[in-house]
């Protein structure tokens, strides 16, 4: 952990900068491989299923038998646990529908909103070493909300062809309507310009690597809908003197064990706290799994010592972190004044696990600073807000010269005709009357 005291305002964004991916060399990488999906559609998918995923596919599409056996697959008490993260997940999103009452903003004219479901969208699911099977129903439960008719999966088939288990389950659960295994960039082709076996989406989901994030940014050049610009995850913690290293130790090193690019950030007042938590560090560390994976993350952490709490939420706002941890004794007062961030995790006892898998908000959230403009994965991404609006006749007299004139002064006479031409009309059926 790199350990920065009392950095000048100057220099912050110096210090805060991620690691930046090389985009270019990736995209001349990805370019052929979409180029390739688009042209060759499922011959393409299984060329790059062997070159690159090194497997061998009779058939792209996941069949209901491989989803049996999954079901059987899973243990009860994990299914149990899937039960129970689903009813709070779906409690929380189904709380994000709105009903809008339409609006008179003059007599006679009306004017309201309505959420529309997108009718396909695809979800890329990473398969790799961890199975993120809880992106499936952090996607799934809401776009099940909103009424999506239509949901196409990608994942990467592992060497001998199969999905994991539990993306399966899960993807059952929230009633998927077909999985494809395919992985990488050739995936997010198909899902972008569809395959005979990929029926084409309009907005894709879901987190991937280098080569996913790339090929998800080229297809939105070309005019398919995508959930966000996502890069490697991260986390930030502000900890005061009232914050547990031990707790702080373990909530860097559950984002650090995402990948060797995850971002760790530690934000204090306490200088002793630092210490405390490097102690823990390198105890917990030594028992993960994935010891290697979290080791080398955080060599890329950093822990800034600053004079206030005031200092500290500045920092954290224009770091704009994907997760922000409080654990502060006025983590809620605190929490008022945070304007960046994906989402905030407040008090001792709520670590980000809890959120990335099962209290019920979704862990799909704007990372590299994104949150400064970006919003997380919610209802609303998988719906289209149509807007409508009916004017009487009443009402066309009211707002008919308000428009003539914007119009005139526009110099668009047609706008103002298309206006006049109907208070004409009414002026003459008046006369006849
Ligand atoms: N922290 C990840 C989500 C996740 N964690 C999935 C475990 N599984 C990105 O927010
Ligand atoms: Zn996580």
């Amino acid at each position: 952990m790199q350990i920065i005291k009392y950095p000048e305002k100057e220099t912050w964004a110096n210090l805060l900068t991620r690691p930046t991916a090389r985009l270019k060399e990736i995209e001349k990488k990805v370019k052929p491989i979409l180029k390739k999906v688009k042209k060759k559609g499922d011959k393409a998918l299984l060329y790059y299923a062997l070159e690159l995923d090194k497997a061998v596919l009779t058939d792209l599409l996941v069949s209901q038998e491989e989803i049996e056996e999954a079901k059987k697959q899973v243990s009860r008490p994990l299914k149990q646990a899937i039960a129970k993260a689903y009813k709070n997940i779906e409690k929380f999103h189904l709380a994000q529908q709105e009903k809008f009452k339409p609006v008179s903003t003059m007599t006679g004219v009306t004017c309201w909103r309505k959420s529309v479901p997108i009718q396909r969208v695809g979800f890329y699911i990473p398969g790799g070493t961890a199975p993120l099977f809880s992106t499936v129903l952090m996607l799934g439960i809401p776009a099940k909300i909103a009424g999506c008719e239509q949901v196409i999966m990608t994942t990467p088939p592992n060497r001998e062809g199969k999905v994991h288990p539990a993306i399966l389950y899960t993807a059952d659960l929230v009633g998927v309507s077909k999985i494809i295994k395919s992985g990488g960039a050739q995936a997010i082709g198909a899902l972008a310009y569809g395959t005979s076996q990929t029926p084409r989406v309009y907005k894709i989901f879901g987190p991937g690597n280098q080569f996913v994030t790339a090929a998800k940014q080229l297809v939105a050049k070309q005019g398919v809908a995508i959930d966000m610009p996502a890069g490697p995850s991260e986390v930030a913690i502000l900890a005061d003197d009232t914050a547990n290293p031990a707790f702080i130790a373990a909530d860097l090193l559950s984002q650090a064990e995402h990948g060797i690019d995850s971002q760790t950030l530690l934000v204090t007042t306490n200088e002793e706290i630092i210490q405390k938590v490097a102690i823990e560090l390198v105890a917990q560390i030594e028992k993960l799994p994935r010891k290697e994976m979290a080791r080398i993350s955080m060599t890329n952490s950093r822990c800034f010592l600053v004079r206030n709490h005031e200092e500290a939420l500045d920092l954290l706002n224009e770091y704009a972190p994907e997760h922000l941890i409080i654990a502060t004794q006025d983590a809620k007062v605190l929490a008022e004044r945070v304007i960046n961030a994906g989402s905030v995790f407040l008090g001792n006892y709520t670590p980000e696990a809890a959120g990335d898998y099962a209290s019920g908000t979704n862990h799909t959230l704007p990372t590299n600073g994104f949150a400064k403009a970006y919003s997380g994965v919610s209802l609303d991404s998988f719906m289209k807000k149509i807007t409508f609006q009916h004017i009487t006749e009443e009402g066309l007299q009211n707002i008919g010269g308000i428009v003539e004139k914007m119009a005139e002064a526009e110099m668009l006479i047609a706008h103002k005709e298309a206006i006049s031409i109907r208070l004409r009309h009414l002026q003459e059926s008046k006369a006849n009357n």
